[in-house]
C-alpha cells in the first residue's frame, strides 16, 4: 500500500479523497493555489505545498510544480479528483516516469476515451450498443449526407476531442447538414485544435443514465449499477439519482453485465463511467469517463461500497475483493449539487459564506468543504458541495430530501437550494417523468420556480 498520496485537487473532492486516505492509514499531502491558502482540505492534510496563483492553468493543472511536490514530500501515489488533470494521459505517463503512481486507469485506456470516435470504436469492438452513426469520423459533405440519409434525419454533429457537449450540433435535413458540419470543424479546431468531427442519429428525448465499473486490471471488474443524471442545464448536472426511476432490475443487470464484460475484456484498471442515452428502453453508448465522478456517493450510498478506497486499493496493485454476486443494491440515493450560484439565472456568487448550518440525521449526507466564514475564490468551480440524501424507497428519499432541504442554511452568497426546494415538490419529479431536456424547460417557464423555501 502507499505511504502518501498526493491530493491534486481542491474542495469537496480533495476532502473526499483526504478521508478515504486516512481510512487506509495513508499520509496525505494537499496542494493548493495561493487562492486557497485557507481551504478546509489545505487544513486536513497532514502537509500541504502551495504550487503556484489563482488561475488553474499555473496551479492545479501545473505539472512540473504537482511533480515537484511530490519529489518534495516523498508522496508516492497523486490522487487527480474529477476535472483537472484527472483525463490527461500525458499527465499519468509523466508520473510513471518519475515512478510516482497514477490513481486512475492506465494512461492508453485514457487516451482511447479521450477521443471520441475511438472510444465508440472501442465500445462496439466490446459489444457495448452505441448511437448508430458514422463508423469513424465524416470528412466531407457528400459522405456525410450518404451516412445521414442512410440512418436518417435529425443526425447530431459531434467533435471527436469534444464531450461533455461541447463542439455539438444538430441537422434535421442535407441542407443543414452541410452547415452543421462547417461549423462544428470551424468551433472544434478552435476549441481543441482538433476538427475531427462524427455523425450519429439524434435522439429527441432520451435519459442520460450512466453506469459505474471497476476493474482490477487483471481481468476482474464489476459494475455497481447506474446513476440518472437526465437533470441538466447547460451540460452541467445539478440532481443525479440512482436507481434510475426508468430502469427494472433485469434491464440493470443486463446492461451492468454488458459493460462489466467489455471492461474485463479491457483490462481497465480503476473506477470508470460508461454513459448512455436511454431512450425506448434501449441503451445508446456516448462516453465513457475514466475518472471518479462528481456524483459517485450515489452509487455508495446504494452499494456501500466506498469507490476512493476502491481506487487506491486497485491503483496500489490489490485485486478486486467484491464479486458481483456480492455487490447488492439497497434503497434509492438523490444526490443535489450546492453551487454558489443564483437558483434561475445560475449566475455565479462568489463572496464569504456567513452562515453555515448543514443537514444531518439518518440518510443525509453532505460531501462539502464549505465552512461559516469561507471566501468563495472565483477563480473556480461554484460547486461548494454535494447534498447526498438516502431512503429504503425513492418515496421516502424525496421526503427526506425535503426535510434536509428545508435544514440547510447557506448565506453571505447565493445558492442553488432553493430550486431543490421547488423541484423536490414537483410532480414530474415525484414522478420520476424527466428527460434531459426537462430541466432547461421547467426553467423556461414563467414563472419557473413555484415554491421557493
Ligand atoms: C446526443 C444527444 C442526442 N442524440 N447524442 C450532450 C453531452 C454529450 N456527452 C452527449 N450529448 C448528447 N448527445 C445523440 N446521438 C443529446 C445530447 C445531449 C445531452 C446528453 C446528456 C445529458 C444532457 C444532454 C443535453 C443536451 C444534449
Amino acid at each position: 500500500m502507499f505511504d502518501k498520496i498526493l491530493i491534486a485537487n481542491r474542495g469537496e473532492i480533495a476532502l473526499r479523497i483526504l478521508r478515504a486516505a486516512k481510512e487506509l492509514g495513508i499520509q496525505t499531502v494537499a496542494v493548493h493555489s495561493t487562492a486557497d491558502a485557507d481551504a478546509m482540505h489545505v487544513r486536513l492534510a497532514d502537509e500541504s505545498v502551495c504550487i503556484g496563483p489563482p488561475p488553474a492553468r499555473e496551479s492545479y493543472l501545473n505539472i512540473p510544480a504537482l511533480i515537484a511536490a511530490c519529489e518534495i514530500t516523498g508522496a508516492d501515489a497523486v490522487h487527480p479528483g474529477y476535472g483537472f488533470l484527472s483525463e490527461n494521459a500525458r499527465f499519468a505517463d509523466m508520473l510513471e516516469a518519475h515512478k510516482i503512481v497514477f490513481i486512475g486507469p492506465r494512461a492508453e485506456h485514457i487516451r482511447i476515451m479521450g477521443d471520441k470516435i475511438e472510444a465508440k470504436r472501442t465500445a462496439r469492438r466490446l459489444g457495448i450498443p452505441c448511437v448508430p452513426g458514422s463508423d469513424g469520423g465524416v470528412s466531407d459533405e457528400t459522405e456525410a449526407a450518404r451516412i445521414a440519409r442512410d440512418i436518417g434525419y435529425p443526425v447530431i454533429v459531434k467533435a471527436a476531442a469534444g464531450g461533455g457537449g461541447r463542439g455539438m450540433k444538430v441537422a434535421r435535413d442535407e441542407e443543414e447538414l452541410a452547415h452543421a458540419i462547417a461549423t462544428a470543424k470551424v468551433e472544434a479546431k478552435a476549441a481543441f485544435g482538433d476538427d475531427a468531427v462524427y455523425l450519429e442519429k439524434y435522439l429527441e428525448k432520451p435519459r442520460h443514465i450512466e453506469i459505474q465499473i471497476l476493474g482490477d486490471g487483471r481481468g476482474n471488474a464489476i459494475h455497481l449499477g447506474e446513476r440518472d443524471c437526465s437533470l441538466q442545464r447547460r451540460h452541467q448536472k445539478v440532481w443525479e439519482e440512482g436507481p434510475s426511476p426508468a430502469l427494472n432490475a433485469s434491464m440493470r443487470s443486463e446492461i451492468g453485465e454488458t459493460c462489466a464484460k467489455a471492461m474485463r475484456d479491457l483490462g481497465y484498471l480503476g473506477a470508470g463511467t460508461v454513459e448512455f442515452l436511454y431512450e425506448d428502453g434501449q441503451f445508446y453508448f456516448i462516453e465513457m469517463n475514466t475518472r471518479i465522478q462528481v456524483e459517485h456517493p450515489v452509487t455508495e450510498m446504494i452499494t456501500g461500497i466506498d469507490l476512493v478506497h476502491e481506487q487506491i486499493k486497485i491503483a496500489a496493485g490489490a485485486a478486486l475483493t467484491t464479486r458481483q454476486q456480492d455487490v447488492r443494491f439497497s434503497g434509492h440515493a438523490i444526490e443535489c449539487r450546492i453551487n454558489a450560484e443564483n437558483a434561475l439565472t445560475f449566475r455565479p456568487s462568489p463572496g464569504q459564506i456567513k452562515s453555515y448550518h448543514p443537514p444531518g440525521g439518518l440518510g443525509v449526507r453532505v460531501d462539502s468543504a464549505a465552512y461559516q466564514g469561507y471566501r468563495i475564490p472565483p477563480n473556480y468551480d461554484s460547486m461548494i458541495g454535494k447534498l447526498i440524501v438516502t431512503g429504503r424507497t425513492r418515496n421516502e428519499c424525496l421526503m427526506r430530501l425535503r426535510r434536509a432541504l428545508d435544514e440547510f442554511v447557506v448565506d453571505g452568497v447565493d445558492t442553488t437550494l432553493p430550486l431543490f426546494r421547488a423541484l423536490v415538490r414537483n410532480a414530474d419529479i415525484q414522478n420520476g417523468a424527466y428527460d434531459i431536456h426537462w430541466l432547461e424547460q421547467y426553467l423556461a417557464q414563467d414563472p419557473p420556480i413555484e415554491a421557493v423555501g
